[in-house]
Parts: structure tokens; sequence; C-alpha cells
């Protein structure tokens, strides 16, 4: 009965440990607090079979801002740069967070001007040339069509989320978004042609949730206006 009271005291002693063991040591032994949204999004064509998924945007909405705050270093990150060049821009597509700036720089012998009238942000920065640049904060989330007034086939995108989880996919369609706070959130997955998918997604402490998305890309800009809202002379 005496040992039995002691073996009893005993376990009692080592479970007290291992309680105050787990309650100190790092999350990794132990597992992590946060988790992973992980899966495959499928972009499908005009006739409804897959195409190349390459550019869509996945990303989760309404994470806590805390977990959005900047890592050490982020700060000197340097600002998104769209090109003028050969009379295009480039990239086409450029992923973004609200209050961040992209400068535009003219790398042509020719003047360009480059504006926008996309609700999210409206901008005009006038005729400006070779070797000079110019550059705009984008302050609401949403989608912008940066356009030239002079050179219609000039057609660039600027999408600004109001978050620091998301991924832009590659041609397998993967996408993986780690250390993600537990929590209920929407998932987006949004294409340049302007679809959109958006699902809800519950994150657990340690786990990972798989998602498969699927969406339906939109039709190609056929044609836009100038900024003073008439067509391009090669449209008449
Ligand atoms: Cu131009």
């Amino acid at each position: 009965m005496l040992m039995t009271t002691r073996r009893a005291l005993l376990w009692l002693l080592i479970t007290r440990s291992v309680t105050f063991l787990s309650l100190s040591l790092p999350a990794v032994v132990f597992g992590s607090v946060l988790g992973v949204v992980t899966g495959t999004v499928q972009l499908r064509g005009p006739s409804g079979t897959a195409i190349d998924p390459t550019g869509v945007v996945v990303y989760l909405e309404a994470v806590p801002a805390s977990a959005n705050a900047p890592g050490p270093g982020k700060a000197a990150t340097p600002n998104a740069q769209v090109h003028q060049q050969d009379l295009q821009f480039t990239p086409p597509l450029t992923v973004i967070k609200t209050g961040d700036t992209v400068e535009f720089p003219n790398n042509d012998k020719v003047f360009h001007n480059v504006f926008s009238f996309s609700e999210a942000a409206k901008f005009d920065l006038g005729l400006y040339k070779s070797g000079t640049t110019k550059s705009v904060t984008f302050r609401k989330p949403g989608a912008v069509n940066v356009y030239c007034n002079i050179h219609p086939e000039m057609i660039s995108r600027i999408k600004i989320l109001d978050s620091s989880f998301y991924v832009v996919v590659g041609k397998d369609g993967t996408f993986r978004i780690p250390s993600v706070p537990p929590g209920s959130y929407p998932l987006v997955a949004w294409h340049i042609s302007g679809a959109e998918v958006r699902t809800q997604v519950t994150v657990s402490r340690g786990r990972t949730e798989v998602v498969q998305l699927a969406l339906d890309a939109g039709q190609p800009e056929r044609r836009h206006l100038r900024k003073d809202g008439t067509p391009y002379g090669r449209y008449k």
C-alpha cells in the first residue's frame, strides 16, 4: 500500500514536470502554434479545359492586423517597379500590399503618359521623358488597370492586397501559405482577367489545411478609353 502511494506520488511529480516542460519549451518541440493553408488552383479556359494558371493570386483575407506586421528588415524592401519599355509595361501584373509604392520608370526613347481610372486608384502621371520615373502609393485594396494615354496596347495591372498572406502561383498551380494564425478566413483566388473565386478556410494550430480551388478565366480586355474618356485614334 505504501509502495502504491509512493508510485502515485512519483507519477504525479513526473506528470507535473512534463506539463511544466511543455509550457516552457519552444513551440517547435510540441508543434507550431501556427497553421498552413496549401493546395492547388485550377484555371479553366473558355471551353472549360484547364489552362496555364501562372499568375493567379491566392490570398487569405481578414487575418488579424498583428499577424500582418512586417518582419525585420521588411521596411528596407525596395518599391515594386513597372517599366515602360519597348512600348509595353513590364511586368503585366504586380502584386503589392496597401500602403506600398510602385515606381513607373520610362526606359523608352519616347514619352509616355501613365494613368488609371480604376476605383482602387485614380491617377494621371502626365507626360514624362526617357530616363525619368514617377511613383504612386496605393492606399486601397483592389485591382488597378494601368494604361498609357498615347499607346493603347500598353496595359498593366496592379493587385493591391490588405494581407501579407498571399502566393502568386506558377505553372503547376500549387500554393502554400505558411505561418497563419489560427482562425477562420476567406481564401480567395484571383486572376488577371478579373475572375475570382472565394471560400472559407479554418486554420488550426499546427495543422495543414488542403484546399482545391477552380476558377474560370474571364475574357481579356479588348479596348479601353483614354484618360479623357475618348477613344484612341486607332480605335476610330
Ligand atoms: Cu506610352
